[in-house]
């Protein structure tokens, strides 16, 4: 097994169904997951609910339910959303689980030994919708007067006893550790990060007494943790902390939390003071991924614009979405979605180029050299710029996937398509058929290569199309990955295995508008 790699999701607040930002944001983690493992490494992918605090509360409270019964039904619909998506996730976390009651209390009881926890009386703005304090000074106006927070929520007044983490202890260790490396990306969110610190922290209300819906706190049986002590620790929950595990070990620290823009103040200023406090190593970076928006807005149940992001997978294909969300929006931004956009994304880039390329060469190869494989063609100089052309592009795409930006990367792919498409035209082998038939097949055969190169590459993105193409092409289920890419034999192995290509199935079809999307 290669060298470890661990990813996680934010967990979603199971009071509602799933919406779009989170099939976005499980997509990307679920793409970076693959490609790593592609890469060769071992990769665990970690997601899951937070189904604790009071946003949850209040939400099972206006529908006369219970909070237990509504994480229930509403975590199950996230687990249906990553199935339907294609999301290889390794583990699922729930924060009611016994087990992360019991991570999240010993956490407490070593920041606790620590000596950064105290009890005293807190005083201050509290927001329900982003489950956070806020000072006075960080408070906005909103149209009526009303204060709000910086998101734009409604914040209350808040007077209760207390526990207390000595975050104002940590400023300097945290300043530290983001001046040091990427802990922090994108850049612009490191900035704002290292303000906000730079002004000064204060200590953290981490116990509340008005409800109970929460992990008690040791020896405080009154106290239930502020949700986002116990949501944060799901990172580590998730590996068997507190046991030593053999999966803690491997997989601590992880390499990224992938985490959208609105909860980057909790993974960079209070998930490390934790770590810190409880003598744990700090993950290795926090992504904080843009909003996806819908025809540049937010999308929201007053403007009665949530798109469920199943039936959009329905409607358009989960290759289709995965690959839209990714090709469109530079990762780290936000970024908006249409039907429109989709549709055209998909027609112009999979079905008219990649899909094109593949069916049109598959197709020449069934007909025209009926289906066999033939090694040992002599390159000209148009293959040769040809495979280089390739090339620069698969190793576009994976140094960008590297630092996370998936639009480059596709578009150094679409590159090499495009050149595949130029060379297809430019060889014409359809009239060489007559006039030179073994140029004809050598230029066949140089499509062949070029096509399954470029299938694996982008298979991270798309993998239920690639591997129906692969399937036609004879490529091994367990040969699909980085390594195969390097594989110089690959290509005489499959000539000599006797395989031939059969009558080709188009794996990405050309989409239409749906009539009531415009
Ligand atoms: O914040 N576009 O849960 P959540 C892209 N439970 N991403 C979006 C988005 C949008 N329009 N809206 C939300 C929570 N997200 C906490 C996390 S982690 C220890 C606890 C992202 O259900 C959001 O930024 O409100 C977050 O990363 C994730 O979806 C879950 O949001």
């Amino acid at each position: 097994m290669g060298e470890p790699y661990y990813i996680t999701t934010a967990i979603s607040y199971p009071n509602g169904r799933p919406h779009i930002g989170h099939a976005y944001e499980a997509i990307a983690a679920d793409v970076i997951a693959r490609f790593k493992k592609a890469e060769g490494f071992d990769v665990r992918f970690q997601t899951g609910t937070d189904e604790h605090g009071l946003k949850m509360a209040q939400k099972a409270r206006d529908l006369d339910t219970t909070p237990a019964a509504l994480a229930d039904e509403m975590s199950s619909y996230f687990k249906v959303m990553c199935d339907t998506l294609n999301i290889e996730y390794d583990v699922f976390i729930r924060t009611t689980e016994p087990r992360h009651h019991a991570a999240t209390q010993e956490l407490w009881r070593r920041m606790e030994a620590n000596g950064d926890l105290y009890l005293d009386r807190y005083e201050g703005w509290y927001s329900v919708r982003d489950e956070a304090y806020y000072d006075e000074s960080e408070l906005q106006a909103g149209e009526d007067g009303a204060k709000l927070s910086p998101q734009g929520t409604p914040v209350e007044w808040t007077v209760e006893e207390s526990w207390f983490f000595r975050l104002s202890r940590y400023q300097d260790k945290l300043l530290e550790l983001y001046a040091s490396g990427d802990f922090i990306r994108p850049e612009s969110r490191r900035n704002e990060i290292q303000r906000f610190v730079e002004g000064g922290l204060r200590d953290l209300s981490i116990s509340r007494t008005s409800f109970d819906w929460g992990i008690k706190v040791p020896g405080s049986d009154n106290h239930v943790m502020y949700v986002w002590v116990d949501a944060l620790t799901n990172y580590i929950t998730g590996l068997g902390f507190p046991e030593e595990t053999a999966d803690f070990a491997k997989f601590w620290p992880a390499n990224v939390h992938l985490i959208g823009k609105d909860i980057v103040r909790f993974h960079t200023v209070y998930w490390p003071a934790f770590l810190m406090s409880a003598g744990l190593e700090l993950p290795k970076q926090v992504f904080g991924h843009g909003f996806l928006l819908n025809r540049g807005q937010k999308e929201s149940k007053s403007l009665g614009n949530v798109t469920d992001p199943i039936g959009l997978a329905e409607t358009f294909g989960v290759d289709t979405l995965r690959y839209f969300f990714l090709r469109e929006v530079a990762f780290g931004q936000d970024g908006s979605w249409s039907a429109e956009a989709i549709v055209t994304r998909a027609n112009a880039e999979l079905a008219n180029s990649f899909g094109n390329l593949a069916q049109r060469s598959l197709s020449m190869i069934f007909k025209n050299m009926d289906g066999e494989i033939k090694a040992g063609f002599e390159s000209n100089e148009a293959d040769e710029a040809l495979f280089t052309a390739v090339a620069e592009g698969i190793s576009g795409l994976r140094s960008a996937f590297d630092a996370l930006d998936f639009s480059s990367g596709l578009e150094a792919w679409m590159r090499a398509v495009f050149a595949c498409n130029q060379y297809v035209d430019e060889q014409a082998p359809w009239a060489l058929r007559k006039s030179d038939p073994a140029r004809m097949e050598a230029v066949l055969m140089t499509l062949f290569r070029v096509v399954r190169d470029l299938a694996i590459a982008v298979r991270p993105v798309v993998p239920t199309a690639i591997d129906a193409l692969l399937d036609q092409m004879g490529q091994a289920g367990n040969a699909r990955d980085y390594a195969a890419l390097g594989n110089a034999d690959w290509f005489t192995d499959l000539a000599n295995s006797g395989f031939k290509v059969d009558k080709p199935q188009g794996v990405f079809p050309r989409l239409e508008l749906p009539e009531d999307a415009a």
